[in-house]
């Protein structure tokens, strides 16, 4: 790991960094239990497998003093009404918090806390949301059109947990609605820990 000081510049035209440990590609069959509308999801899978989302990071080590970071990419699109967006997460210790800052395209930060409250931040060019310590997110394309391109930085020893949303969902959903975005309840929040 290098442990010296170093830039890295922002590719604007491949939405990509110019260095970087890894790039996932997440396809619509690995979002398999995050979408609202089974039909839709199912339909769209028939067809191919799109890419929902890619995110290039720059691994730094797990300790507080680390800021992993990179860029995270979501493709424009729905599954049925809702739109395209990221698994979301909460960071495994949950004093940690999180920087995004939005470098292109329009869309939604969607966050919850443990105790049932929510908050839905707008990303748009220049424009950043602090992800305070205890809230899950989750990122969302509004666009019809548009990648939504943003930049992360985490605390190294934030960690991810992805069981608790796989197990009770988002409490709302972006869907399109009339050709603009709204945020309804979501059928896939679970008010039980436990299915
Ligand atoms: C981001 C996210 C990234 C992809 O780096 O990991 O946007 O979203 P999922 O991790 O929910 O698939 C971040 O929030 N890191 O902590
Ligand atoms: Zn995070």
């Amino acid at each position: 790991m290098n442990m010296q000081p170093f830039g890295a510049e922002i590719l604007d035209s491949e939405n990509r960094l110019s260095h970087f440990n890894t790039h996932v590609r997440r396809p619509l069959s690995s979002l398999r239990d995050h979408f609202a509308d089974q039909t839709a999801f199912s339909r769209m899978l028939q067809a191919g497998d799109p890419i929902v989302y890619e995110v290039y990071e720059v691994h730094r080590p797990a300790t507080a003093g680390e800021l992993p970071h990179g860029l995270s990419i979501v493709h424009p699109g729905r599954v049925g009404d809702e739109y395209f967006m990221t698994k979301g997460h909460f960071h495994t210790v949950r004093g940690t918090a999180e920087i995004y800052y939005c470098l292109k395209g329009h869309g939604l930060l969607l966050m919850q806390n443990e105790a049932g409250e929510w908050v839905a931040e707008e990303l748009r060019p220049r424009r950043l949301v602090y992800v305070a310590p205890g809230w899950a997110h989750r990122s969302i394309n509004v666009s019809e059109t548009e990648d939504l391109v943003t930049l992360f930085v985490y605390p190294g020893h934030a960690g991810h947990d992805y069981s608790s949303i796989e197990r009770r969902g988002f409490l709302k959903s972006i869907q399109r609605d009339d050709g603009t975005f709204r945020v309804v309840d979501s059928p896939k929040w679970c008010a039980v820990a436990e299915k």
